[in-house]
């Protein structure tokens, strides 16, 4: 979690900025759009350790050469309210696409078992009830403290006002104008009392929300959430497995067409990033859930509406260490997350993409893509759902 600003401290309004964005947002992703932009090698894999590389090979669960796949396993049992099952089986994660992030690449064989995992992303009416059972105050719901805040920072870094340390969260605040796509501090605004009871900070409440996603939720808030409902976050892999409806090697999780403005199959930004939003999708910010078609597994809002915590450890060049030809088996991430692009932050992974997507700045929305979090920050394009093995 970053936090907090004071103005009258003159060096700290910018300091803050970056600090809050690099932790919520993600470094990697300026950076290496940045870098695109002005054709500027990335950093290799070879930027790892070996030791990194060993501890993330022991983690890696089983593996095995590639082989006459299993059949998908049929149902154990009826599905618990809210969910459906995903049958499992092997499929190519990742992708190969030449418009791909790096850390999507390359597309390799993974094989996972079948699991139930919920139709929609979690709602306010059901994060609501949690909190009612539970008295659960998320983190954005708490002041930050000092330690939190300076141990993701890079050493030197000043500390900010003790005045700053408050509650609240970063919300998505458009612009009046076009501004420069590789400064995020123009959209993302530092809002006190920001949660997910107020997703546009004081005065914003939940009332025709209900059925909305629920968001500035962390990653630590999803994990209480689905350890209360008997359930998990999913991995990596089932989550992408489950977003391509059984449409391997897709480009979209509903197929080969891109995004359509006359019959959107997903809650996007249509028109201009981040200054002019045509609501051509029927939403500027988030959808009830439901409210665009399923994908082939029943699944709703696998691309768009808002990104979904998985639970791996996000790490940006695992699928570059592995070998050819080789087979994953239910790969649940590495031991501890790699960023070489954000040496200073732990993240977890988050897949899916946002109402904030469009294709002029960000099309993550795509089956493959991902992104990583810090663990501990919520951010109002971001939620989850939950998955229950066999
Ligand atoms: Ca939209």
């Amino acid at each position: 979690m970053i936090k907090s600003s004071g103005t009258e401290n003159r060096w700290w309004p910018q300091l803050q900025l970056t600090l809050i964005l690099l932790a919520a947002f993600g470094f990697s992703f300026f950076v290496t759009r940045f870098n695109r932009d002005r054709k500027v090698a990335l950093p290799s894999s070879t930027e790892h350790s070996s030791a990194s590389i060993e501890k993330v090979q022991e983690k890696r669960s089983e593996k095995s050469s590639p082989t006459k796949p299993q059949e998908p396993k049929s149902a154990p049992r009826p599905a618990p309210e809210g969910m459906v099952w995903v049958p499992g089986g092997e499929f190519w994660m990742g992708t190969d696409s030449k418009d791909a992030w790096p850390d999507e690449k390359p597309a390799h064989q993974v094989r996972i078992d079948g699991f139930f995992i919920d139709v929609t992303e979690v709602t306010n009416a059901e994060f609501r009830r949690f909190v009612e059972a539970t008295k659960f105050v998320t983190t954005a719901e708490r002041a930050p403290t000092l330690e939190e805040i300076m141990s993701q920072s890079p050493p030197g870094t000043p500390p900010p006002p003790p005045e700053s340390l408050v509650p609240g969260s970063l919300v998505f605040t458009p612009t009046d104008r076009p501004v420069p796509l590789n400064d995020f501090s123009q959209w993302w605004v530092w809002t006190p009392g920001a949660s997910w009871r107020h997703p546009e900070g004081p005065g914003s409440d939940l009332k025709g929300k209900e059925q909305h996603p629920v968001v500035h939720v962390s990653w630590d808030d999803a994990v209480a959430y689905a350890k209360w409902a008997g359930k998990r976050l999913p991995t990596e892999a089932e989550w992408e497995f489950a977003a391509r409806g059984g449409l391997d090697r897709k480009d979209f999780s509903w197929g080969e067409e891109p995004p359509s403005l006359t019959k959107p199959q997903a809650n996007l930004w249509t028109g201009n990033f981040p200054y002019r939003n045509t609501a051509q999708d029927g939403f500027v910010r988030t959808a009830p859930v439901k409210s665009y078609p399923p994908n082939g597994y029943g699944l709703y809002d696998m691309a768009g509406n808002v990104w979904e915590w998985c639970s791996d450890w996000y790490d940006r060049d695992i699928y570059k260490r592995l070998g050819p030809g080789e087979v994953t088996v239910n790969p649940s991430g590495p031991s501890a997350s790699s960023d070489p692009l954000r040496p200073y932050t732990t993240q977890r992974s988050q897949r899916g993409g946002s109402f904030l997507c469009n294709d002029d700045y960000c099309s993550r929305y795509r089956p493959s893509a991902r992104h990583g979090g810090t663990p501990d920050t919520g951010i109002s394009h971001v939620g989850f759902r939950c998955v229950l093995s066999d």
